[in-house]
């Protein structure tokens, strides 16, 4: 029995294993079918969560594009992917969707490897143009000249640097290239900055609208008789709407066409729209109006944030199903939200940058009470980097909060505009370590890698909501310089973590318990999987050290000398890539001091982790309380067969 088969999936749908199914359809029957792909999507992740809002709102896009374009051999390309649910389950993997984000199951991006319908592995945001155009600028230089390249954006992603150096390319380039506009209005949170003005400006303009819906109408009619007559309709469609919006458009001074507004649940319309662009050769863009969550009234008319990946929930009445724990401890994120307040609070010069993840890092407390002191910027990383490095040359201390995987976005920035500089900006980085069931793209793997080669960059990471606290309280003391402090997805472990500021002092680690046998060396979060160990060590009458390290860099040297002189065997741990992290800087002072204990270094190994449950994961990755366990325990006994060899 297929893991779907509890999902009723609707009349239409049923019939349905692959796009050229979905073109045997009647354009009559194309509402029907998306009415049943969006009950499938709310059916299925009201009990397995996953992204949301988004898929339902691209519901009528994913049916009209799969209806008129050839895929797989037209490329259609999905930015970001949190979207594609409606995709995949039109392209083969309806079966499958139940096992979304779940380990071995399917990602919830797309992925190459999953499907051939999955033209580019994305989670990053705006990738798309950039892809799309590859893709039709080599099937131009194959000689394929019919082949069609889609992608897929929202407002949100568009805010990027990459997808305007996308947009400035293929402007210059005449391919079969086809933008969708995706606009809601909405990134996670609300859509920020000049271009969402612009957007909304355009689609509120009635003038142009009903000058616009002449005019294709009249383009409709004449683009069958050749290039000229298009090159006429397209000099008087500029033409009226750089009158009427007392403006040039953006994208056509970009040399795109540029068409719409057009509402983007109308199938049928979408579905003759796009059929007429397919005909129209160079760049276009495609301006398309969708709702976020549309067609499930509580996220339509509720908190569009939270419905953008709500967890599960119950569909009838849209309560989200949290677990009723007693009193937890709180997540790293809501530490982060709430110190960084306290400490703005005493020192004015204390400022809130966040590239789009206003919610995601708890920034938003923040935005709430100091406004003029918080900045979302949009998607926008590597802007975010250095409009923070600018703030801080005058005297601002910018707390610049990024996961950590999408920090790599951003990385010459750290070093070009911050680190030589040395400046004095607080990297944040949220989602260090292996995050669930985002997967590949969303592991905050290799931060403390490629931050530990930057010099002046000091490298932090707490073992708890305490140390959170006093590392964001030491990095805005002054002349610190580049400063970044990496935490996890997820909760601490204290219950009464909001204890007063203490200084840390920068490089200094911390003794957890004092040993005899084994040396464990911890960086952050997983220090607490040590403690947890060390209650079976207790009880197997094992005297295991443990040393919190606190810094990556620079490393606490005097401790070191103390354990290196003491212990033979010593096994490091970390949440992060084993490859240049936190482990190789103990071996590289283990080397560089001439010591000759042997290490056994716990951490992401050198692969790429796909999706499960961050327990899953870590205990896959062999860094979980077991794995210390087992470790522990093959060093004695290895000892004892070297001490009896
Ligand atoms: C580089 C990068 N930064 C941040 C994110 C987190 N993120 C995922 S979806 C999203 C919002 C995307 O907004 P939009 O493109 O408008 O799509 P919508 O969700 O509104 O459909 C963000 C910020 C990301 N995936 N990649």
């Amino acid at each position: 029995m297929s893991n779907s088969n509890k999902y009723p999936q609707g009349e239409l749908l049923s019939q349905i294993d692959s796009p050229a199914d979905l073109r045997k359809l009647s354009k009559n029957q194309l509402e029907q079918i998306s009415k049943e792909v969006r009950q499938y999507i709310i059916d299925i992740v009201s009990e397995k969560g996953g992204h949301f809002g988004a898929s339902l709102g691209v519901v009528e896009l994913s049916v009209a594009l799969h209806y008129v374009f050839n895929t797989p051999h037209d490329q259609l390309v999905w930015d970001v992917g949190h979207q594609a649910y409606g995709h995949k389950i039109l392209t083969g993997r309806k079966e499958q969707f139940p096992t979304n984000r779940i380990k071995g199951g399917l990602s919830g991006f797309p992925k190459r490897s999953e499907s051939v319908y999955d033209t580019f592995g994305v989670g990053h945001a705006s990738t798309s143009i950039s892809a799309a155009l590859g893709m039709a600028i080599a099937s131009k230089s194959n000689g394929d000249k019919k082949k069609q390249h889609v992608a897929v954006i929202g407002d949100g992603s568009m805010t990027a640097g990459i997808a305007f150096e996308g947009l400035n390319h293929a402007g210059a380039e005449n391919t079969n290239l086809l933008i969708i506009l995706n606009d809601n209005c909405m990134s996670i949170d609300p859509a920020v900055g000049a271009l969402k003005e612009y957007l909304t400006d355009i689609s509120t303009s009635q003038t142009y609208n009903r000058a616009k819906n002449k005019i294709w109408k009249i383009l409709g009619k004449i683009s069958e008789f050749g290039p000229n007559a298009q090159a006429v309709a397209k000099k008087i469609d500029s033409a009226i709407k750089s009158t009427i919006l007392g403006e040039s458009n953006y994208f056509e001074s970009l040399n795109f066409r540029y068409f719409g507004p057009i509402d983007g649940h109308n199938t049928k319309h979408l579905v003759n729209v796009l059929k007429d662009l397919k005909d129209i050769p160079g760049p276009k863009i495609l301006h398309c109006l969708t709702v976020k969550g549309k067609g499930y009234v509580p996220a339509e008319e509720g908190d569009t944030t939270k419905w953008h990946a709500p967890g599960v929930f119950d569909k009838d009445t849209g309560k989200f199903k949290k677990a009723k724990i007693k009193k937890s401890p709180p997540k790293y994120q809501d530490v982060f939200g709430k110190t960084i307040i306290d400490l703005a609070q005493k020192n004015k010069q204390i400022v809130g940058v966040t590239p789009a993840m206003l919610t995601g890092s708890s920034l938003n407390k923040m935005m709430t009470e100091m406004p003029e002191r918080t900045y979302d910027v949009g998607i926008a990383e590597q802007h975010a980097v250095t409009f923070s490095a600018g703030m801080a040359t005058q005297g601002k201390i910018p707390f610049c909060n990024i996961y950590s995987s999408f920090m790599q976005r951003a990385y010459d920035q750290v070093i070009h505009d911050v680190a030589i500089q040395n400046l004095n900006v607080v990297f944040c980085l949220d989602r260090g370590g292996l995050v669930g069931a985002d997967g590949a793209t969303h592991h905050g793997a290799y931060d403390i890698a490629f931050f530990r080669c930057i010099p002046n960059m000091i490298v932090s990471a707490p073992m708890n909501e305490q140390e959170l606290r006093n590392l964001m309280y030491t990095a805005q003391l002054p002349n610190q310089g580049p400063f970044s402090i990496r935490y996890p997805r997820g909760n601490g472990v204290m219950l009464d973590w909001e204890t007063p500021f203490q200084e840390i002092k920068i490089g200094e680690g911390r003794v957890i318990k004092e040993g005899e046998e084994i040396a464990i060396l911890s960086l952050g979060h997983p220090g607490n999987f040590v403690v947890k160990a060390q209650e079976k060590f207790k009880k197997a009458g094992l005297n295991i050290a443990h040393y919190d390290l606190r810094f990556a860099k620079p490393l606490d040297e005097k401790i070191l000398h103390s354990i290196f002189n003491k212990f033979e065997k010593i096994i490091t741990i970390e949440d992060g890539c084993l490859q240049g992290g936190f482990g190789s800087a103990i071996l590289e002072f283990m080397a560089n001091n001439n010591y000759t204990s042997s290490v056994k270094m716990l951490g992401i190994p050198d692969k790429f982790i796909h999706h499960g449950t961050q327990d899953e994961l870590h205990k896959d990755c062999y860094y979980d309380t077991d794995a210390i366990i087992k470790s522990v325990h093959e060093i004695l006994s290895s000892n004892l067969i070297s001490q009896v060899g």
